[in-house]
């Protein structure tokens, strides 16, 4: 999206009954309560670490005076999508520009959940909102490959139809887990409330309490306002059902109507699911498209179209529940963390196993080598593996039967992509195992 044809402009406007009026100072903090940590109103000049970024990063300029005004951002092809906002008066004091932001949306296709990391650029800390068990390698791996810390892994609900990686990640990368008061939920480092923040580096989010899916559910605003993290409140051009986990619908129509849509118009706004292939949406797209409660749609109104949805209860529900009241510790403590023990493999991205060239070539028979390519490929001049078995990739599948079961199998392709399907991946194929001056045996040698 080309974000300077976006019109900026501040949505606290005189008109419509449904934006609010600024809000009261934060409340006094109440007592501690033992083996919680309770958060403090946010600190308006929080403390900025004193870390040296990259000079590239951050080009040595005067202090500037921000004004309120367009957001400019850039785009950095390496990092995706990266902002750099300006910072609006009240924020933290001006010293510099705010620094970069790495943002990645995953998708678990399971249970159509997203997924969002959002890290500091510059000090390279980070936080995941809502992952997944099933996704803790992927998640894992992904933080590790950006070269980022994980402080904090954030719930925006107790979730009804997955369960939380939040513990996974606690217990493999040492990050925290946050999640509102109002869930109920136990064993959290940090139960968050209205206008609570978590921050990463020199990054924040700011907590808004918006109960009407669940009466815990929290949406994220980033520091600068420009993208908001929904959960299952506001889906695009939905909602989240209201039905169940002390679903609320008058509240979600106030949450949505008085909290996101009091965010600037071009507010990005990044849901917890979509079932339809959407990936976001804007406050004020949804202000205007949102069949549900956009436009004029009154109270009444849409209480009665939510009372009228009968959607089956999730699948998972039963499990998903009560392993999130836990914040998925049970799950993670019974889980296998380890990776396996046989070789220092590395667990891909895309979800499976990789091996180097000369990792290989020094297990030699401790492991079964598959070669996926065809026979001619096999015969043909990038030669193959000492050793290796000729198992067309097509044919398998039927095939795995021949393989001897006490062994690990390596699969080898040309280029390492075809193979990737299966076990372990030599990383690379004959491409990379040539490369790096492998022994083949045919092949040409020139
Ligand atoms: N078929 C899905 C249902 C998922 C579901 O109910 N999702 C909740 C969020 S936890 C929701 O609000 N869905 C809105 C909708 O389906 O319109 C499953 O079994 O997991
Ligand atoms: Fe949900």
């Amino acid at each position: 999206m080309n974000r300077d044809d976006r019109h900026a402009h501040l949505a606290r406007g005189p008109d419509g009954p449904d934006i609010p009026e600024p809000r009261p100072d934060p409340p006094t903090p109440p007592g501690e309560i033992p083996g919680r940590e309770i958060d403090m109103p946010p600190d308006p000049y929080p403390e900025i670490p004193a870390t040296t970024p990259p000079a590239e990063l951050t080009p040595a300029r005067p202090p500037e005076i921000p004004q309120p005004g367009p957001r400019r951002s850039r785009m950095r092809p390496a990092d995706g999508v990266v902002l750099r906002p300006e910072r609006r008066a009240h924020d933290a004091p001006a010293t510099k520009e705010a620094p970069l932001l790495i943002f990645r949306q995953l998708f678990d296709a399971t249970s159509s959940t997203y997924t969002y990391l959002v890290a500091d650029g510059e000090t390279r800390e980070a936080v995941l909102i809502d992952p997944v068990f099933e996704q803790f390698r992927r998640d894992r791996t992904l933080v590790t490959e950006l070269g980022l810390t994980l402080r904090w892994t954030i719930e925006t609900h107790v979730h009804a139809d997955h369960v939380t990686g939040a513990a996974l990640l606690r217990r493999a990368l040492g990050s925290r887990i946050a999640i509102a008061e109002r869930s109920g939920a136990e064993g959290a480092d940090r139960y968050l409330r209205e206008d609570s923040r978590v921050t990463f580096g020199k990054r924040w989010l700011d907590v808004r309490e918006t109960p009407g899916h669940t009466s815990g559910c929290l949406t994220l605003v980033l520091d600068d306002r420009s993208m908001a993290f929904t959960g299952d409140l506001l889906l695009i051009r939905g909602t989240g059902r209201t039905d169940f986990q002390q679903g609320d619908a008058a509240a979600m129509y106030r949450s949505v109507r008085s909290v996101i849509f009091s965010l600037p118009d071009d507010c990005l706004l990044y849901p917890g699911h979509d079932y339809r292939g959407l990936t976001v949406s804007s406050v004020g797209e949804e202000r205007r498209c949102n069949p549900r409660l956009g436009g004029d749609i009154g109270e009444n109104d849409f209480v009665k179209s939510m009372a009228s949805l009968k959607l089956p209860h999730p699948k998972q529900m039963e499990v998903a529940v009560p392993a999130n009241l836990k914040c998925g510790a049970a799950a993670s403590a019974s889980a296998d963390l380890a990776d396996p023990q046989w070789a220092p493999l590395k667990f891909h991205f895309a979800g499976f196993w990789q091996i180097d060239p000369q990792t290989l070539a020094e297990l030699g028979e401790r492991v079964q080598i598959v070669d996926v390519r065809e026979p001619d490929e096999f015969d043909g001049p990038l030669g193959h593996i000492r050793g290796a078995r000729l198992i067309p990739l097509g044919t398998l599948d039927s095939r795995k039967g021949d393989l001897d079961r006490e062994r690990p199998v390596v699969v080898v392709c040309r280029s390492g992509a075809r193979s990737a399907q299966a076990v372990v991946n030599l990383a690379g194929g004959m491409l990379r195992w040539r490369a790096e001056g492998a022994a083949v045996e045919g092949g040409r040698h020139d």
